[in-house]
This record gives C-alpha cells, sequence and structure tokens, in this order.
C-alpha cells in the first residue's frame, strides 16, 4: 500500500513514526513529550545522524504541523518529508549534506485531539478539544502562544474559531510545545505548516510594523519559491498582512523572550500550504492524490530554507 496516497488516523501516523524509527534506528527517534487535554501524546520525531547529537553546538531546525484540526495537508506533508529525508540519508547528496549540518525535530500533529475529531465529528473542526463550558469546546491554539497575546486577530469568546484561551498558553498542547521547544538546544530555524493559500508568512503577525529581519525573510521567500518552482506559486509577506493575528506560534518562536533566552533570533515562518484558493472552504479539502507533489515541492523548499537559514545567522 502507498501510505503517501491517503490521509490517515492519528494512531496510524503513530504507527508510521514508529516504523520508520524501527527502520532506521540510526538515524530517527521518537519521544512522547505531553499529554492532550483527552490523554493523547504528543509525539516529536529526530531525524538526524544520532553519532552527531552529542555535539553541544548541533543545531536544530523545528517542524510543527496540525495545530489546526482541518488542515490534513500540513500533517500529510511533514509525513512525506520525514520519510524523504530516512530514505535520502547517505544516498542524495543534498539531504547528506543537510542532516549533517542540522537535526530535523519535528511535531507531525501538534493538536491530536482536534484532528480525531475532524475524522470522527466536524471535517472542518479547526481548534484543541478542551471543554470551556457546557457544550462549547476548543481554543485556537495558533491565538494562544505567549507573545503579544490578546493583542488583536483573535476572540475572547469561546463560541469563536479564533477564540484566545482564559490567558496565555493555557492549552496543555500549547505548554508542551513550548517545554520541548526550550529544552532543544540550538534551534536556528522553525516551520509552522499550515493550510491554505500558498503563503510563506513571516513574523511579525500581531501588527504591521515590520521586523528588522524583514529583507532577509523577504530573500528567503525568493530563495523557496525558486526551489519549489514557478508551477506551483509561494507569496512571502509578514503574517500581518495576510490578516492582524496575535498569539502565533511563529510570532513566539521569534519573540523577544525567546530570543533573550537563546542570545539570538530565529527564522521562523508559517507556511500555508496548497491549493492557492484564498476564501473558500473547500480549500481545506485537498484531494490525497495531491500528497506526494505537495511533498516533493516542501522538500525542496525545506532545504532552501535550511540552506539560507545556514548561510545567514
Ligand atoms: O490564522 C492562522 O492561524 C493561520 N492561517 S490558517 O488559515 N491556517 O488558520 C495564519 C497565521 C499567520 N500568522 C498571523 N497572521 N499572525
Ligand atoms: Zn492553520
Amino acid at each position: 500500500m502507498d501510505w503517501h496516497a491517503d490521509y490517515h488516523r492519528y494512531s496510524e501516523i503513530l504507527t508510521f513514526f514508529q516504523a520508520l524509527a524501527a527502520r532506521s534506528p540510526d538515524l530517527v527517534k521518537l519521544k512522547v513529550f505531553g499529554l492532550t487535554h483527552e490523554g493523547r501524546f504528543l509525539m516529536r520525531v529526530t531525524i538526524g545522524p544520532h553519532k552527531r547529537s552529542e555535539d553541544p553546538d548541533r543545531k536544530r531546525i523545528w517542524l510543527q504541523a496540525m495545530q489546526h484540526a482541518r488542515e490534513w495537508i500540513s500533517g500529510a506533508t511533514v509525513q512525506y518529508i520525514a520519510e524523504s529525508l530516512v530514505n535520502g540519508y547517505g544516498r542524495d547528496p543534498a539531504i547528506t549534506r543537510m542532516l549533517d549540518a542540522v537535526e530535523v525535530v519535528l511535531v507531525p500533529v501538534a493538536n491530536p485531539d482536534g484532528y480525531e475529531y475532524s475524522w470522527m465529528g466536524e471535517r472542518l473542526w479547526r481548534k484543541n478539544r478542551r471543554p470551556i463550558q457546557p457544550g462549547v469546546f476548543g481554543v485556537d491554539m495558533n491565538r494562544n502562544w505567549p507573545d503579544h497575546w490578546n493583542n488583536g486577530g483573535s476572540s475572547p469568546d469561546p463560541r469563536s474559531d479564533v477564540y484566545m484561551g482564559p490567558f496565555a498558553a493555557s492549552e496543555p498542547e500549547v505548554q508542551a510545545l513550548m517545554n520541548e521547544f526550550r529544552a532543544t538546544p540550538n534551534i536556528v530555524g522553525a516551520i509552522d505548516y499550515h493550510s491554505y493559500s500558498q503563503l510563506l508568512l513571516y513574523p511579525v503577525g500581531y501588527t504591521l510594523m515590520p521586523s528588522v529581519y524583514q529583507p532577509q525573510f523577504r530573500e528567503l521567500g525568493q530563495v523557496f519559491q525558486k526551489a519549489i518552482g514557478d508551477q506551483t506559486p509561494f507569496v512571502p509577506e509578514q503574517s500581518s498582512q495576510l490578516y492582524i493575528a496575535s498569539g502565533g506560534a511563529e510570532d513566539w518562536w521569534f519573540g523577544d523572550q525567546t530570543a533573550k533566552e537563546r542570545g539570538g533570533r530565529i527564522y521562523s515562518i508559517c507556511i500555508e500550504l496548497n491549493p492557492s484558493e484564498r476564501e473558500n472552504m473547500v480549500g481545506f479539502l485537498l484531494p490525497p492524490s495531491a500528497i506526494r507533489s505537495v511533498g516533493e515541492e516542501q522538500v525542496r523548499g525545506l532545504m532552501a530554507f535550511v540552506s539560507y537559514t545556514l548561510e545567514h545567522p
């Protein structure tokens, strides 16, 4: 069976990564780093030659998908990326070079409760599934991160799809992701995969004011596009130009607090995957036949992202 010909339930995805780790024990390591509200495992996958992990200066790239339950292509894409990296190491020179230079740390499903609900309950569910009031569920995880939380583009109404939560980092999934991120040394770049609209969004999202890194992010956008190819345009823009939204992961990764703790900023972006439409909810229902081509493109995009990040410290 061709795994990438379809979308899969969370338990199957965990099994997929267990099989990948069993097949390449020197390259792939799994770790449960937290539990969701409903008690599911939050899992991270480390990809790269283990013998290099002991190097205290080993650089790392953080990849994360499926904060939003209905954005299934983001999960399928990181599964594709993970398998491509594992298969390519020692065979494909560019992949080998990349994994010798950086370790990839991947959270394949950041919101497993919401994801399972999008299979069994409502296909277009977005938030996590923590009960807030009688009959009212879920916080938008990408409005809950503690960087300029509650600073616009999010809602205090628990019934809203962009509910920010009762306080910053109120959600167990966000807390676990933050702790794990902070416990991972030398992260130089981070990508949060979402869908859709084919955009490369860079910080900051809480205000229209540009960050001092805007020129680099613009250049990164061009490099990324060149790697993907003209057949699939990815528009680079500051995320607040799409719409202002506060409490997003990419702002927290980039933000002052993280910067101070780590002695520098990191390249953090949010990729809105295919399709290119902007308004129509059917964009979330990308047919599974698209997984392979999106995956191929994103492997190339990731390689360009990593190269740029390393060349522009
Ligand atoms: O709204 C979001 O969280 C992201 N779009 S999505 O359709 N996948 O929900 C975009 C987040 C980009 N960040 C900001 N605009 N701050
Ligand atoms: Zn999203």
